[in-house]
Protein backbone atom coordinates (compact mmCIF):
# COMPACT_ATOMS: atom_id res chain seq x y z
CA UNK A 1 0.00 0.00 0.00
CA UNK A 2 2.91 2.62 0.65
CA UNK A 3 4.78 1.94 -2.42
CA UNK A 4 1.65 2.22 -4.37
CA UNK A 5 0.93 5.79 -2.88
CA UNK A 6 4.73 6.72 -3.51
CA UNK A 7 4.23 5.73 -7.33
CA UNK A 8 1.20 7.37 -7.66
CA UNK A 9 3.32 10.43 -6.26
CA UNK A 10 6.03 9.92 -8.11
CA UNK A 11 3.75 10.00 -11.24
CA UNK A 12 1.62 13.25 -10.24
CA UNK A 13 5.18 15.31 -10.01
CA UNK A 14 6.65 14.41 -13.20
CA UNK A 15 3.31 15.33 -14.72
CA UNK A 16 3.45 18.54 -12.90
CA UNK A 17 6.82 19.11 -13.79
CA UNK A 18 6.31 18.20 -17.58
CA UNK A 19 3.57 20.77 -18.10
CA UNK A 20 5.66 23.29 -16.61
CA UNK A 21 8.64 23.13 -18.79
CA UNK A 22 6.75 22.64 -22.16
CA UNK A 23 6.58 25.65 -24.69
CA UNK A 24 3.82 27.18 -25.71
CA UNK A 25 2.57 25.19 -28.72
CA UNK A 26 0.03 28.24 -30.15
CA UNK A 27 0.23 31.61 -31.18
CA UNK A 28 -2.05 33.86 -32.88
CA UNK A 29 -1.68 37.41 -34.08
CA UNK A 30 -4.85 39.37 -35.30
CA UNK A 31 -3.86 41.55 -37.87
CA UNK A 32 -4.59 45.33 -39.09
CA UNK A 33 -4.08 48.04 -41.22
CA UNK A 34 -3.37 51.55 -41.67
CA UNK A 35 -6.74 52.28 -40.77
CA UNK A 36 -6.57 50.15 -37.37
CA UNK A 37 -9.05 47.72 -38.85
CA UNK A 38 -9.03 44.05 -38.05
CA UNK A 39 -8.40 42.44 -41.37
CA UNK A 40 -8.38 38.75 -40.32
CA UNK A 41 -5.56 36.59 -38.09
CA UNK A 42 -2.46 34.29 -38.84
CA UNK A 43 -2.51 31.55 -36.37
CA UNK A 44 1.25 29.91 -35.74
CA UNK A 45 1.61 25.87 -34.62
CA UNK A 46 4.90 24.49 -33.20
CA UNK A 47 6.26 21.69 -34.92
CA UNK A 48 9.12 19.73 -34.21
CA UNK A 49 11.81 21.95 -36.38
CA UNK A 50 10.08 24.72 -37.31
CA UNK A 51 6.41 26.44 -37.25
CA UNK A 52 3.15 26.06 -39.39
CA UNK A 53 1.83 29.54 -39.94
CA UNK A 54 -2.39 29.68 -41.30
CA UNK A 55 -2.85 32.58 -42.83
CA UNK A 56 -6.11 34.04 -43.13
CA UNK A 57 -6.66 37.66 -44.22
CA UNK A 58 -9.83 39.50 -46.12
CA UNK A 59 -9.67 43.45 -47.55
CA UNK A 60 -5.51 43.71 -48.67
CA UNK A 61 -4.88 45.33 -52.05
CA UNK A 62 -4.31 42.30 -54.63
CA UNK A 63 -0.77 41.56 -55.84
CA UNK A 64 2.65 40.82 -54.07
CA UNK A 65 3.24 41.75 -50.79
CA UNK A 66 6.31 41.22 -48.71
CA UNK A 67 5.76 39.48 -45.57
CA UNK A 68 8.22 39.33 -42.58
CA UNK A 69 8.12 38.98 -38.53
CA UNK A 70 9.33 42.30 -37.19
CA UNK A 71 11.20 41.90 -33.92
CA UNK A 72 9.08 44.37 -31.94
CA UNK A 73 5.08 42.98 -30.37
CA UNK A 74 3.79 46.30 -31.39
CA UNK A 75 1.23 47.53 -33.69
CA UNK A 76 0.39 50.76 -32.12
CA UNK A 77 1.43 53.14 -34.55
CA UNK A 78 -1.06 52.24 -37.20
CA UNK A 79 -0.38 54.67 -39.84
CA UNK A 80 3.54 53.38 -40.52
CA UNK A 81 4.06 50.66 -38.00
CA UNK A 82 7.53 51.74 -37.47
CA UNK A 83 7.59 50.56 -33.86
CA UNK A 84 7.40 47.28 -34.77
CA UNK A 85 11.17 47.31 -35.99
CA UNK A 86 13.55 45.49 -38.02
CA UNK A 87 13.68 41.67 -38.72
CA UNK A 88 13.80 39.13 -36.58
CA UNK A 89 17.02 37.61 -36.72
CA UNK A 90 19.60 40.20 -37.67
CA UNK A 91 23.27 39.81 -37.29
CA UNK A 92 26.13 39.33 -39.54
CA UNK A 93 23.44 37.59 -41.98
CA UNK A 94 21.37 39.92 -45.02
CA UNK A 95 17.71 39.72 -45.31
CA UNK A 96 16.53 37.79 -48.26
CA UNK A 97 15.46 34.16 -48.92
CA UNK A 98 17.48 34.41 -51.91
CA UNK A 99 20.87 36.04 -50.69
CA UNK A 100 24.06 34.09 -50.41
CA UNK A 101 24.29 36.04 -47.35
CA UNK A 102 21.06 35.37 -45.68
CA UNK A 103 18.73 34.63 -44.64
CA UNK A 104 16.77 36.76 -41.09
CA UNK A 105 14.94 34.13 -39.55
CA UNK A 106 11.99 37.08 -40.04
CA UNK A 107 12.32 36.50 -43.78
CA UNK A 108 8.89 34.89 -45.38
CA UNK A 109 8.08 34.20 -49.03
CA UNK A 110 5.51 36.75 -50.35
CA UNK A 111 1.90 37.49 -49.56
CA UNK A 112 0.31 36.84 -53.16
CA UNK A 113 -3.45 38.39 -52.65
CA UNK A 114 -5.61 38.28 -55.53
CA UNK A 115 -8.49 40.36 -56.91
CA UNK A 116 -10.99 39.44 -54.18
CA UNK A 117 -8.35 41.00 -51.59
CA UNK A 118 -8.68 37.93 -49.97
CA UNK A 119 -6.12 35.32 -49.12
CA UNK A 120 -5.64 32.07 -46.98
CA UNK A 121 -2.86 30.25 -47.00
CA UNK A 122 -1.01 27.37 -44.83
CA UNK A 123 2.89 27.35 -44.38
CA UNK A 124 5.92 26.27 -42.97
CA UNK A 125 8.86 28.16 -41.96
CA UNK A 126 11.66 25.90 -40.65
CA UNK A 127 13.37 26.88 -37.14
CA UNK A 128 11.16 29.24 -35.35
CA UNK A 129 10.04 28.70 -32.49
CA UNK A 130 6.94 30.28 -30.58
CA UNK A 131 8.69 30.42 -27.07
CA UNK A 132 11.78 28.99 -25.24
CA UNK A 133 11.90 29.40 -21.80
CA UNK A 134 15.29 28.21 -21.30
CA UNK A 135 16.36 30.93 -23.76
CA UNK A 136 14.85 33.72 -24.74
CA UNK A 137 16.89 36.11 -26.40
CA UNK A 138 17.97 32.99 -29.09
CA UNK A 139 17.14 34.78 -32.73
CA UNK A 140 14.54 32.28 -33.75
CA UNK A 141 12.15 32.72 -30.88
CA UNK A 142 8.88 34.45 -31.63
CA UNK A 143 7.59 35.09 -28.22
CA UNK A 144 10.69 36.89 -26.99
CA UNK A 145 11.31 39.56 -24.16
CA UNK A 146 10.25 42.41 -26.56
CA UNK A 147 7.95 39.82 -28.24
CA UNK A 148 7.52 40.09 -31.98
CA UNK A 149 5.02 41.28 -35.04
CA UNK A 150 3.59 40.30 -38.61
CA UNK A 151 4.38 42.52 -40.76
CA UNK A 152 2.82 42.75 -44.26
CA UNK A 153 4.66 45.19 -46.77
CA UNK A 154 2.77 47.65 -49.70
CA UNK A 155 5.12 45.85 -52.44
CA UNK A 156 7.02 42.41 -53.34
CA UNK A 157 9.78 41.51 -51.15
CA UNK A 158 13.00 40.23 -54.34
CA UNK A 159 14.25 38.58 -51.53
CA UNK A 160 17.86 40.00 -51.95
CA UNK A 161 18.13 43.83 -51.79
CA UNK A 162 19.30 45.61 -48.85
CA UNK A 163 17.47 45.66 -46.38
CA UNK A 164 13.51 44.60 -47.04
CA UNK A 165 14.12 43.51 -50.43
CA UNK A 166 11.94 46.49 -51.95
CA UNK A 167 9.32 46.00 -50.27
CA UNK A 168 8.07 49.96 -49.42
CA UNK A 169 5.93 50.87 -46.88
CA UNK A 170 4.22 48.58 -43.80
CA UNK A 171 0.34 48.14 -44.42
CA UNK A 172 -0.61 45.66 -41.85
CA UNK A 173 0.72 44.28 -38.89
CA UNK A 174 -0.16 41.43 -35.94
CA UNK A 175 1.17 41.44 -32.51
CA UNK A 176 1.60 37.69 -31.81
CA UNK A 177 0.27 36.74 -28.41
CU1 LIG B 1 9.19 43.71 -43.11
Amino acid sequence: MKILTLASLTALSLASSASITMAQDTATANIINNDNKNIGTIEIKQALKGVLLHVNLQGLPAGKHGFHIHDVGTCEDNEDFKKAGGHIGKGDNQHGLLNPKGYEMGDLPNLIVPDNGNVEVEFFVSDLKIADSEDDTAKNVLMDENGATFMIHKNADDHLVQPIGGAGSRIACGVIK
